[in-house]
């Protein structure tokens, strides 16, 4: 078991030459654990009870979120996948982007084919990666470098809900979220996330962002609850995450994976309730809780969005929607915004 969630306890100096074309940012510190901590804290003692999803990611969460965009039920990857391949080449132009800027950018498996289309144009110099997990992200510039033969790399490992601060200067810049990971934002994370990037984005910079759409109740909880159980191991890991960080004593086998459509919300809530009673002492946090049977954590938000509700969230901070791409099933949006 490592001492703390790997992200945070990485106290090097801040950046760290490994080549030429790439450098390292380890934005973490003492302060920023003791900041998670007090987070964390808080959201264990809210009722109900619910862990930030950044505590998903360990080096195991990403693997398992990794094979969860394999399964048959979970339609979300491949097919933004497919809209990408669609579209990279129009966006390329349309940005006219030297630097590619990626928020969660985890195994950044689509982002090649972005990648791909910014080299054709000519264009492309530089890939700047942000993610919490520094071990996939590590795994991920080391093979682009590879593949790429000119392209840089300066990844940032670091909270995206934070203030994104002094983030590379690009000439044009385009920026990604893919995944439909906006969606695991509650509404308040949400506008905060938005309004930062409309900070740090310069007029005329392009915004891309992938939304799973509202569909029925069947399909989305399929997508949660997949047969071969790799999602109930997604969201049980998280417990490991936090024993791991702030020295707690959570039983895995004390809880059990739940998802549900929650229609009026329009999002996926995933949970861990209590198999049997549960006593945990988490000693980082000086707290202990106690858990009948039944009694739940929400582990994950994932909000359903369609072309209206995301439009007007861009609009909100300060983008113009350009262009809306979805896929035959209308299953998943692409949103090319342009900074006002
Ligand atoms: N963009 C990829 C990965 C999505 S999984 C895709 O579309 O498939 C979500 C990614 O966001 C993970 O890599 C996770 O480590 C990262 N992430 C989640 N919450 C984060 C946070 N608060 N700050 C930084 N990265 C975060
Ligand atoms: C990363 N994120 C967009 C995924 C989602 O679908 O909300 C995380 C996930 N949770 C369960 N399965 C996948």
């Amino acid at each position: 078991m490592t001492e703390k969630h790997p992200a945070l306890d990485l106290l090097k100096p801040a950046e760290e030459s490994e080549s030429p074309r790439f450098q390292i940012e380890v934005r973490s510190s003492a302060s920023t654990r003791e900041r998670d901590l007090e987070e964390l804290g808080n959201c264990l003692r809210a009722s109900p009870p619910w862990i930030p999803a950044k505590f998903f990611y360990d080096a195991r969460g990403s693997e398992l979120f990794e094979a969860i965009t394999e399964l048959p039920e979970y339609y979300q990857t491949r097919t933004e996948e497919l809209l990408l391949l669609g579209v990279a080449d129009q966006v390329a132009a349309r940005s006219e982007a030297t630097e590619l800027l990626e928020l969660g950018s985890g195994a950044a498996r689509k982002t090649r084919t972005l990648l791909d289309a910014m080299s054709r144009s000519g264009l492309l110099q530089r890939y700047v990666p942000i993610d919490v997990d520094p071990v996939v992200t590590r795994r991920v510039a080391a093979e682009l470098l590879a593949e790429y033969p000119a392209l840089e790399i300066h990844a940032i490992i670091t909270d995206i809900l934070a203030p994104l601060v002094a983030l590379p200067q690009g000439h044009h810049r385009l920026v990604i979220f893919l995944g439909g990971t906006i969606g695991n934002l509650n509404d308040d994370a949400c506008e905060r996330f938005l309004d930062g990037i409309g900070e740090v984005i310069n007029t005329g910079d392009h915004f891309l962002l992938g939304v799973d759409r509202i569909k029925s109740k069947a399909r989305l909880e399929a997508a949660y609850n997949d047969s071969a159980g790799i999602t109930a191991d997604f969201n049980l890991n998280i417990l490991e995450v936090v024993n791991a960080f702030a020295h707690g004593d959570f039983d895995q086998n004390g809880f059990e994976h739940v998802s549900i459509y929650n229609e009026a919300k329009h999002r996926i809530e995933m949970w861990l309730r209590a198999r049997s009673p549960q006593r945990v002492a988490l000693a980082d946090l000086d707290l202990e809780l106690s858990f009948e049977t039944g009694d739940s954590i929400l582990t994950e938000i994932s909000t359903k969005y369609d072309k209206g509700l995301i439009q007007a969230k861009l609009d909100h901070a300060g983008f113009e929607l350009e262009d809306w791409h979805t896929d035959e099933e209308s299953l998943f949006g692409l949103a090319l915004a342009r900074r006002r």
